[in-house]
């Protein structure tokens, strides 16, 4: 009976470590959790477990390190990333799928001289793509997403940059869905998240609202394709 309860008493006590343990916060009994310091900037400026590699110029850069001077960068369907010095190189690209080039060169070649449609799609973006700018007004380095699922911007080298995005919806039988961006906030401020409805662009993250004050402009660390 006595060893019993010792036993039982050891186990207990074994269970309390192993929470203290994995829990990260100290919690005395009869004591209130001990709040962690209100950090309201992103954590963690280590290097991204999952860089991107990208194939550019002939060699693989690591996105998340530098894009060593490229213009532009693509993640093709195949789940490649390629980087580009202008734009028709990144149209040119063969493991682009045809049907995608097709209907980005007629869509240029329909854009009035001079003026552009309001309406029609920034130069640079091509069909069916998330493009994410890191200047205002789809200007600057750009990346163009294709395949559904979160991004992290640090392992591409894009955090705390995006400044405004277009998504270009050519075919619709692929393009059903949204995106979802977000803010990482250390606890206990939540992170900030906020919707993109397609189809259509967002010229400038300055214009957009930011939960508490300010705008969503180079703020965004993850970005999430949603195609279904
Ligand atoms: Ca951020």
């Amino acid at each position: 009976m006595i060893r019993r309860s010792l036993t039982a008493a050891l186990v207990a006590t074994a269970s309390a470590t192993v929470l203290v343990l994995t829990s990260g916060t100290v919690v005395h009994a009869g004591e209130e959790p001990t709040p962690e310091p209100s950090v309201t900037a992103t954590p963690t400026d280590e290097a991204p477990a999952n860089p991107v590699i990208a194939e550019y110029n002939g060699r693989e850069i690591n996105l998340a390190d530098s894009w060593e001077g490229a213009d532009s960068c693509t993640e093709l369907p195949s789940g490649e990333v390629h980087c580009y010095d202008s734009d028709a190189e990144a149209l040119a690209d063969p493991e682009l799928p045809a049907e995608i080039r097709e209907q980005t060169r007629k869509a240029t070649a329909a854009a009035p001289a001079g003026a552009r449609a309001a309406a029609a799609p920034p130069a640079r973006c091509v069909a069916d793509y998330w493009c994410l700018y890191m200047d205002a007004g789809y200007k600057g380095r750009l990346l163009r997403l294709f395949s559904d699922g979160k991004k992290d911007l640090k392992e591409w080298g894009c955090r705390d940059k995006l400044s405004s995005v277009y998504y270009w919806v050519g075919r619709y039988s692929i393009n059903y869905g949204d995106a979802k961006i977000t803010d990482l906030r250390s606890w206990p401020v939540e992170d900030r998240v906020r919707r993109l409805d397609p189809p259509g662009g967002y010229s400038n993250f300055r214009n957009l609202d930011y939960p508490g004050g300010g705008n969503w402009n180079d703020k965004v660390d993850i970005f999430e394709v949603r195609r279904s």
